[in-house]
């Protein structure tokens, strides 16, 4: 194995004996050769297109769903790799025999094995001679501008892949990540080209949000701010994590009635701010902080979990009977609710195993205060530009992304503690977690952490600096006092990166390190045309942002 698609890659470098997510050296085989032919079934859809040959959107949403299971930390399950590796290959020989033209096709788009054994020979063989991983691509600059552009591509499809389980689709997207995906295995493409093709990506990546940011809002009503309760209740309870909004309104309409509470944990916590999810009573509260806390918070929450999404921590034996999982998500082991993208799904075995659980252990009490997305901040706009002219709030500082176990990420908890007073923290993703039970204070009544929601709705903090640019009058989103410190983690991330960079944001920090698939030259390119950096100590951080103070 080869792997070094996320923030915690052994050594900054690559994960080669076993991920340190926990994924088996055979399991990212598994995972490499997923990928491998879903970008050769992407070469033959593209293919089909360009000879006039629709592609069914049942096509699209699978070769969406291929990627999104591989994101880090989504399923950890070989046998869901193996039947969607197979299905894969069946899908593309039927394409296959519509084609007209099957000349220059790569070895991803004609490879084929079908018995489970076959595959694991050829598997281990492929995987040894690195044909068909990361390492297949011998030059290092174009290496990483593919790993770029395909975790780009996987975020992207998570992204994709909710608003299709709330009936949005917008094929355009689909056209560019399939023809994305087939350029890949292009090895005439230069480095030009590519990092083009990056920047692309970037521009899909704000179609895809956006496309989300429509399925969202339209189907639950525009988030408002909202109070969300940290304690316990009396009653059994159902802990829902991931990011698919849907699965969790399916749940909320089947436990109705039947004496179960409903708790968000992670990036699920956005779902109190939208109407029409928190007009259910019995959603009452969120339990726990970021993914990676899980192995405590799952133990002591007593009841059933339910996975969207990633993250999935590898289960204790304690409690791994509890955890459910869902759409892309899987575990060796644990019950998966079964169930195809935009169809309902039956939840009566999860309800039922909480019945006879212990309601949860109360860890925490309280409240946080979040739901500052796009509409609420825009209805907000008066007292806000108000508190910039008055020079109440000198600066708003983007502390977007995601969390993770690294001791290193303390430093996105003591950066904002040393912020200073005048400052304003807009956040989304499980990131906000390092700081969004900090008593941070307001100013002028506006909280100091503005929570947007999930990481996908970093979308509504680029909707706001344009809103703020254009009521400022000023000619470029870099002229206004905002601060980019992103913390990311996984390829989630690594699409709103792309597509802040798409819409011209410069100077971003990164951190807590630099994603190790960027090869010198290529982080060289980013730090030349956009100032990507790095993040420092605190101390020498808040010199670089504060200097004029
Ligand atoms: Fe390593 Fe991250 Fe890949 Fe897991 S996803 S194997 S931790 S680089
Ligand atoms: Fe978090 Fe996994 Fe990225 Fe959606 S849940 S932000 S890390």
């Amino acid at each position: 194995m080869f792997c070094y698609q996320c923030q915690e890659t052994a050594h900054n470098a690559g994960c080669t004996k076993v991920g340190v997510c926990g994924k088996t050296s055979e399991l990212a085989n598994l995972q490499d050769l997923l990928i491998y032919v879903t970008k050769g079934l992407s070469q033959v859809t593209t293919r089909l297109r360009s000879e006039g040959v629709e592609i069914s959107p049942s096509i699209n949403h699978f070769i969406t769903l291929n990627l999104f299971t591989t994101i880090t930390n989504a399923n950890f399950d070989d046998a869901i790799f193996f039947s969607r590796i197979q299905e894969t290959l069946a899908i593309r020989n039927e394409l296959l025999q519509q084609l007209n033209i099957k000349t220059h096709l790569s070895d991803a788009a004609l490879w084929n094995l079908t018995s489970k054994e076959d595959i694991y020979a050829s598997l281990n063989q492929k995987a040894s001679a690195s044909e068909v991983g990361v390492l297949a691509t011998q030059d290092e600059d174009i290496r990483s501008l593919r790993e770029l552009i395909t975790y780009g591509l996987k975020g992207l499809s998570a992204y994709s892949k909710h608003a299709y389980a709330l009936g949005h689709t917008d094929e355009s997207i689909d056209v560019f990540l399939q023809s994305t995906l087939a350029k890949l295995l292009d090895d005439t493409l230069s480095v030009d080209e590519l990092i083009a093709l990056t920047l692309e990506t970037g521009k899909v990546g704000v179609d895809g949000m956006a496309l989300l940011d429509t399925a969202n809002t339209s189907s639950y009503g525009n988030p408002e701010i909202t109070s969300v309760n940290i304690g316990a209740g009396s009653r059994p309870g159902i802990l829902v994590s991931g990011h698919d909004l849907s699965d969790l309104e399916q749940l909320l309409i089947q436990t109705e009635g039947t004496g179960i509470d409903i708790y968000t944990h992670s990036e699920m916590l956005p779902a109190h701010y939208y109407p029409q999810l928190k007009k259910y009573s019995h959603l009452v509260g969120n339990y726990g902080n970021a993914w990676w806390k899980q192995k405590e918070e799952f133990e002591s929450f007593n009841g059933p979990i339910l996975m969207t999404t990633n993250c999935i921590v590898p289960p204790k034996a304690s409690y791994k009977d509890r955890l459910y999982t869902t759409g892309a998500a899987g575990y060796v082991g644990c019950k998966h609710i079964e169930g195809d993208t935009g169809n309902q799904k039956d939840f009566s075995s999860i309800i039922e195993h909480a019945k006879h659980c212990l309601p949860p252990t109360e860890i925490e009490t309280g409240e946080i205060v979040g739901g500052f997305a796009h509409a609420q901040v825009f209805a907000l706009a008066d007292t806000v530009v108000e508190a910039v002219k008055s020079g109440a709030i000198k600066k708003f500082v983007v502390m977007a992304g995601c969390d993770g176990r690294a001791k290193s990420r303390n430093y996105y908890t003591d950066f904002a503690l040393n912020l200073p007073q005048d400052t304003v923290i807009l956040t989304a993703g499980c990131a906000k977690y390092k700081y969004n039970k900090l008593t941070l204070g307001d100013i002028n009544g506006i909280p100091r952490v503005l929570d947007a929601g999930q990481c996908n709705d970093s979308y509504s903090l680029a909707l706001i600096a344009l809103k703020l640019k254009e009521v400022f009058g000023l000619a470029d989103i870099n002229e206004l006092p905002i601060i980019y410190n992103i913390a990311w983690y996984e390829q989630k991330a690594v699409i709103v990166l792309l597509s802040l960079l798409y819409l011209g944001v410069k100077e971003i920090h990164l951190g807590p390190t630099l994603p190790a698939f960027l090869s010198p030259n290529v982080a060289n390119v980013l730090i030349e045309n956009f100032g990507i950096q790095g993040i420092q100590t605190v101390e020498e951080d808040m010199e670089l942002f504060f200097n004029d103070a």
